[in-house]
C-alpha cells in the first residue's frame, strides 16, 4: 500500500471531529514558551487575550491540524488561576474541533455529560466554546469548539 492510499485511509477514519489543541497552564507564557521554542516549534506572533476566559494564550502549530495553546491567567479568579493553586502546571484541557458546536453539545447532554455552559461562548480566534466538566470525562476537561463562520 503505497502512502498516499494509507494517508487517505486515516482521513476517512477521522470522521467529523479532531484535536484541534492541547491546553497547558502556566504562570508566565514567555517561560513557557521558552521550552516549546527550544524543541523547535515556532509561536503565531500574536498574543491573545480571550477577556471572556481570563486568560491570555499563544498557540504553537504541532501538526497539519493541531496545536500546543499556552494558557497565563490575567486575574485571580480565572479558571486557570484556580488550577494552578490547585494542582500546578500542567496539561489543562484537550480541545476538539467540531462543525456544529449546538448540535454536538445537544448529543452529548442527551448522552449525560455535563456541559459548562448553556449556550456556547467567544473563545480564542472568536471560535465558538463549551466545556464538558471533568467530573462527568474521566478527569479530563474537554473543550469543543466551532470555527467562526
Ligand atoms: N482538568 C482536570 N480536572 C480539573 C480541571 C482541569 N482543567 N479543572 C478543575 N478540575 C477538577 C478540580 O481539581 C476538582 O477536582 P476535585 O473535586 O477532585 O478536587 C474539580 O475539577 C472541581 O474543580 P473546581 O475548580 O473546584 O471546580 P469548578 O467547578 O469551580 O471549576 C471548571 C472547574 C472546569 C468548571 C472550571 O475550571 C472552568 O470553568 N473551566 C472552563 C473554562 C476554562 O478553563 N477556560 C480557560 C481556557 C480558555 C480556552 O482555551 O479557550
Amino acid at each position: 500500500m503505497n502512502e498516499l492510499v494509507k494517508v487517505k485511509e486515516v482521513i476517512n477514519q477521522l470522521g467529523e471531529i479532531h484535536l484541534d489543541h492541547v491546553a497547558l497552564a502556566c504562570e508566565s507564557l514567555t517561560a513557557a514558551m521558552k521550552i516549546y521554542q527550544d524543541l523547535g516549534f515556532i509561536f503565531s506572533d500574536q498574543i491573545e487575550e480571550i477577556v471572556e476566559q481570563k486568560v491570555k494564550v499563544a498557540f504553537a502549530q504541532i501538526d497539519v491540524s493541531s496545536k500546543i495553546e499556552l494558557l497565563e491567567p490575567t486575574s485571580d479568579d480565572s479558571p486557570v488561576a484556580k488550577f494552578l493553586q490547585q494542582k500546578g502546571p500542567g496539561i489543562h484541557h484537550l480541545c476538539f474541533k467540531v462543525p456544529d458546536i449546538i448540535k454536538k453539545s445537544q448529543e452529548l447532554k442527551q448522552k449525560g455529560y455535563q456541559l459548562l455552559y448553556e449556550h456556547p461562548k467567544v473563545g480564542a480566534h472568536g471560535c465558538l466554546v463549551n466545556f464538558i466538566h471533568p467530573k462527568s470525562a474521566e478527569g479530563v476537561l474537554i473543550e469543543l469548539s466551532q470555527e467562526k463562520k
